[in-house]
């Protein structure tokens, strides 16, 4: 596979035919939400208990078209629906996490393991960025389970027990080991007890991926088909040329969603992956209007009784999206 140093400019990027943005995007919006975030999005999804749930992130701010005062804070909030598609928002956000060194919790991914519900997510903390494990039965307790060593997040856990162990995939941030700039890559870890991890292997490089120069870390949670375990990625391409064109000052990258698929016994092999982006950046609500435009930041992905695989994602990091796909589509694309 072909090597993209950090300079290579990767181009104009499409969408896959195979997919489908759904026509009621964004399907959650800061208007949606009654306790004013700027901006809402990179949601966890998962179906338990008979309903589809959500969790996503706010962050708040002075937000205008132009600009946004820094975010003070960072929470995150809970939906609950039907059918996958029409959120009932609840009142309050969930889950704050009251410790001193504790900056804010954010990105949230979602997974049933044996009935019960687990979250993974990002921890700004004074010494570094966290991931952490935690389980919950009723989305208002959330017990900690594990927080790795700085600098880790992006971490989703596979929805079983692979050869007795459970399963993550991870993104650590190698900065001093990749040459002073970010040049991250997905990474496997497996666990006894969901405490405890090691046996960490590489799995994608950002060398890999043709529409990547820059990191390449796992989107949502892994689905298990007969061919493999089937999971999104982002892939993040950076552009010095690129300027001004969201609220931020300037923001010079570009994230897009890429497909894989992982071996079943073995899921640190890569059986198949699309070369080109699954989604990249052309609807209005992803690449204008927001506060990082040109951002897709897959976090959610559901595998229907009737093979069509519903897959969320943040768009610009502004508001939260739903695009839509048949499984065997996305098999023959990795395939
Ligand atoms: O703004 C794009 C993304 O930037 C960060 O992601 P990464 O882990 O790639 O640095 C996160 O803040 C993420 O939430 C955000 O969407």
């Amino acid at each position: 596979m072909s090597l993209n140093t950090n300079q290579t400019i990767i181009g104009q990027l499409h969408s896959s035919s195979v997919i489908h943005r759904h026509p009621a995007n964004p399907l959650l919006s800061p208007k949606d939400v009654p306790y004013g975030p700027a901006m809402v999005f990179n949601a966890g999804v998962a179906k338990y208990e008979g309903k589809y749930v959500m969790v996503f992130r706010n962050d708040y701010g002075n937000a205008t078209a132009e600009t946004i005062e820094p975010a003070s804070t960072t929470n995150l909030g809970l939906a609950f629906s039907d059918d996958g598609v029409h959120w009932d928002v609840q009142q309050q956000p969930v889950w704050s996490w009251n410790d001193e060194e504790v900056v804010r919790v954010y990105d949230p991914r979602l997974t049933v393991i044996d009935g019960r519900c687990y979250m993974c997510f990002a921890v700004d903390t004074k010494h570094g960025v966290r991931g952490g494990i935690a389980v919950t039965d009723d989305f208002n307790r959330f017990d900690v389970l594990s927080m790795s060593v700085p600098d880790n997040r992006n971490m989703v856990l596979f929805p079983e027990r692979i050869g007795g162990k459970y399963v993550r995939l991870e993104r650590p941030f190698p900065v001093y080991g990749r040459g002073g700039v970010d040049r991250f890559d997905t990474w496997l870890s497996d666990s006894p007890d969901l405490c405890y991890w090691g046996n960490s292997k590489l799995v994608l490089g950002v060398e890999d991926v043709p529409f990547a120069n820059d990191k390449v870390g796992p989107g949502a949670p892994p689905i298990k088909t007969a061919q493999g375990w089937l999971t999104t990625f982002h892939a993040v391409d950076i552009d010095r040329a690129r300027g001004k064109n969201g609220w931020e000052p300037a923001w010079r990258k570009r994230y897009s969603a890429g497909i894989m698929l992982l071996d079943l016994d073995d899921p640190s092999r890569i059986v198949g992956m699309s070369r080109t982006p699954l989604l990249a950046p052309e609807a209005e609500y992803e690449t204008s209007g927001g506060f990082r435009n040109d951002v897709i930041f897959p976090g959610g992905m559901i595998l229907e009784p009737s093979g069509e695989v519903k897959i969320y994602y943040g768009a610009a990091d502004t508001v939260e999206c739903l695009a839509t796909a048949d499984v065997d589509d996305l098999l023959r694309l990795c395939l």
